[in-house]
């Protein structure tokens, strides 16, 4: 276990140090190191998939997870190997967004070189419900992070999962200087914690970067997300076991894109020479109407037989049009997407489809995970 590191005179943490690539170690006189990376939200779909970009990539990486009381980690299960074998390079910790004391023992231990701070209440309908724990789980578990990373004095580079939803109702195209107009309790949280991160950047020099990335999808995105929901109706429908799908507002616009493509910018961004905000989307907007069209064309339907509007899905402010203009991060970062809308609603179905037949098979096992 690395010891941990005295934090500097004004309790500022260390300016991030200049970082050799990946799995090479520094070269030079220098020894070889695997470089360390923590990961919060390591449970969600975004967190799946960049702790399996990291680990690609040779990191040796440590996912912060909740308790729950039930198994949550289904999505990591293709890279979870039991800690007790050699070599095991991806770790899972106990902790919680709300507990400051578990953060600063878990980054002061880990001494990370890179953060991902990706854990937060993601649900925009259900943060008008719970506002207050939205806030504390999404705004203040950022604040956190950062004051654990100045109170471990801990030298590590920041990124800081913020959105789309920031922006509301401003109009789109929305870029890194459009102004921020959130319009639910999530979208305030993920405004409050933008700025912290800006904050920290400025007055402490830490390296902190935004990526501001508009909605992007997969088939391990949650069930109760608009497009998983009808990708997952569509396979019971085509398997005649259920009938109905019920929805809520189906004329707001949304960017979607593929989320494994996004999680490849959130490292891009920390090997920067320096931190900043990027705004990553694709440039085109669809309904869940024109979702629920192809969706349940590909599988031979009829959108409209089957789908229902329950104005309880509404919510009591909605955000009617994200489309982002991503073009600084194609020219600083190189970054473009490449799944379109089309592609990325029929490996959701298929995915859902396949699912489905592998439930119904009884081919799915359960992986127990006690760590
Ligand atoms: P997600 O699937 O909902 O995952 C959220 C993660 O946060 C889960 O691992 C969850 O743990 C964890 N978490 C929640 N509350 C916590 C707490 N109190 N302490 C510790 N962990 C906690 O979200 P996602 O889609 O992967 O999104 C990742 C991040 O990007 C989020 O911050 C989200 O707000 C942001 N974002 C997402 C999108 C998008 O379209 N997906 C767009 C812009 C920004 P459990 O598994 O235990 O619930
Ligand atoms: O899938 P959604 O719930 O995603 P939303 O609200 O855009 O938020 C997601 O993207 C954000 C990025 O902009 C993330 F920050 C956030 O964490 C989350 O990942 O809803 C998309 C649209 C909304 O306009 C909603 O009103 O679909 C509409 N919708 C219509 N019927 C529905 C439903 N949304 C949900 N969840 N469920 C419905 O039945």
């Amino acid at each position: 276990m690395a010891p941990a590191t005295a934090p500097s005179v004004e309790g500022r943490p260390r300016p991030a140090r200049r970082l050799p690539p990946a799995g090479e170690g520094t070269g030079g006189s220098y020894p070889r190191r695997v470089r360390k990376a923590l990961v919060t939200g390591v449970t969600g779909q975004d967190g799946s998939y960049l702790a399996e970009l990291l680990l690609a990539k040779g990191y040796e990486v440590h996912g912060l997870i909740r308790r729950a009381s039930t198994f949550n980690t289904q999505r990591l299960d293709p890279i979870y190997r039991d800690p007790h074998e050699s070599g095991v390079r991806f770790l899972m910790h106990y902790a919680d967004l709300s507990d400051s004391g578990s953060l600063v023992n878990l980054i002061r231990e880990l001494q990370p070189e890179e953060i991902y701070h990706l854990g937060a209440q993601t649900h925009v309908k259900v943060s008008f419900e719970i506002p207050e724990y939205t806030a504390d789980a999404t705004g203040m578990g950022t604040a956190r992070m950062l004051e654990a990373i100045r109170a471990s004095g801990v030298e590590t580079r920041f990124y800081q999962a913020s959105s789309s939803e920031m922006f509301g109702s401003a109009p789109p195209p929305q870029s890194e200087s459009t102004a921020f107009h959130p319009r639910s309790p999530y979208g305030v949280a993920k405004v409050f914690a933008y700025w912290f991160a800006v904050n920290y950047r400025e007055a402490h020099g830490l390296f902190a970067s935004n990526g501001i990335l508009f909605n992007h999808e997969s088939p391990r995105r949650g069930e109760t997300f608009v497009t998983r929901k009808i990708t997952r109706a569509v396979a019971r429908i085509a398997a005649g076991i259920q009938d109905k799908l019920y929805l809520g507002n189906l004329h707001s616009k949304r960017d979607w894109g593929y989320a494994p493509e996004y999680v490849e910018v959130m490292w891009q961004m920390l090997q920067q020479d320096e931190p900043a905000d990027y705004v990553i989307a694709t440039g085109e907007a669809h309904t869940p109407q024109e979702f629920c069209e192809l969706a349940f064309d590909h599988a031979g339907l009829d959108w409209e037989r089957h789908v229902e509007v329950d104005e309880s899905y509404f919510r009591p402010s909605e955000v009617d049009y994200l489309c982002g203009d991503s073009s600084l991060a194609k020219k600083a970062l190189g970054w473009e997407p490449k799944v379109r809308f089309p592609e990325l609603v029929r490996l959701m179905v298929d995915a859902d489809v396949q699912l489905l037949e592998d439930e119904l098979a009884g081919r799915l096992v359960r992986q127990d995970r006690d760590h």
